[in-house]
């Protein structure tokens, strides 16, 4: 009981001296510490609103990887009995298919499908500000002849200021896993990082002035593995076709809370 008298009036006169502080300290410096401190406040405010309302996946990878397919599964639980090569981004806000019969009230997520072609990548670019995550679709069937353009496309990915500054984590999905012959993701994360440690080289020698790539990957004189990647990479495994997705959508919500 003691003690606590003590300590109120410790505080009353820590009070009295802060006011008294303040009675001598002029006008216009208390508006400008005032102005700072609502300033900061605000601006912390809206950085956690902002990243409390990510909730865009973009879907990326070749063409052909099977990224539309994926979409229709995440989208409907079906294959819409086969795709073409997209020509827009596909792209919608929903309850994942397989979360439907769950109870209570779920989040939606804003899924974005960008095609393949070389022509249409330029459009990831309008989608990843927003990303909550990213999502490289890789064929693992036909795996090897397309390793080094896979190997490229993540390279940029991976290099580009959109996604290394906010640290978006990125998941490459091992599709077509169906088959017995789909090479595991273990493989295709060793090949994809001998490839990119290959494209390191070569593309750091092409010319300082000729920089593309916002960053650069990795660590030098080091072999490339994703783990020095400062976003963090992931691998799973899917088939769109038989409609296995459990990985993909615990990736989505990880990073889309429900
Ligand atoms: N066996 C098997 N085939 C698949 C799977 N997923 C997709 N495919 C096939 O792969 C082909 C390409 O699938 P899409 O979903 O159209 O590929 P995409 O990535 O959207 O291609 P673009 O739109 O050109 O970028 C289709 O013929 C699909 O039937 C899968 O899990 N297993
Ligand atoms: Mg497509």
């Amino acid at each position: 009981m003691e003690q606590f008298e003590e300590w109120k009036e410790q505080i009353s006169q820590l009070w009295r001296l802060a006011l008294e502080h303040l009675r001598h300290t002029p006008p216009a410096q208390l508006y400008v510490a005032a102005a700072i401190v609502i300033f900061t406040t605000v601006l912390f405010l809206l950085r956690l609103l902002k990243r409390a309302k990510a909730n865009t996946i973009v879907l990326t990878g070749l063409s052909g990887s099977g990224k539309t397919i994926l979409f229709y599964q995440l989208r409907d639980g079906s294959t819409h009995q086969g795709t073409v090569t997209s020509m827009e981004p596909n792209e919608g806000t929903f309850v994942l298919h397989g979360e439907t019969t769950k109870k209570g009230k779920i989040k939606p997520v804003h899924i974005v499908d960008v095609p393949g072609h070389s022509r249409l990548r330029p459009k990831l670019d309008e989608y990843l500000p927003q990303a909550a995550g990213v999502v490289f679709v890789v064929d693992a069937l036909d795996f090897l002849p397309n390793c080094r353009a896979a190997s490229e496309y993540l390279y940029d990915l991976l290099t580009k200021g959109s996604i290394v500054k906010k640290k978006i984590p990125l998941l490459i999905l091992c599709n077509k896993t169906d088959k017995v012959t789909a090479h595991t993701k273990e493989f295709i994360r060793r090949q994809l990082e001998k490839e990119i440690d290959k494209l390191r080289t070569s593309r750091s020698a092409i010319s300082e002035a000729d920089v593309t790539n916002e960053f650069t990957l990795g660590v030098p004189g080091e072999p490339f593995s994703f783990t020095q990647s400062s976003n963090k990479v992931t691998t799973a495994e899917a088939s769109g076709l038989t409609g296995e997705i459990s990985q993909l959508e615990e990736f989505i919500r990880e990073y889309v809370k429900p």
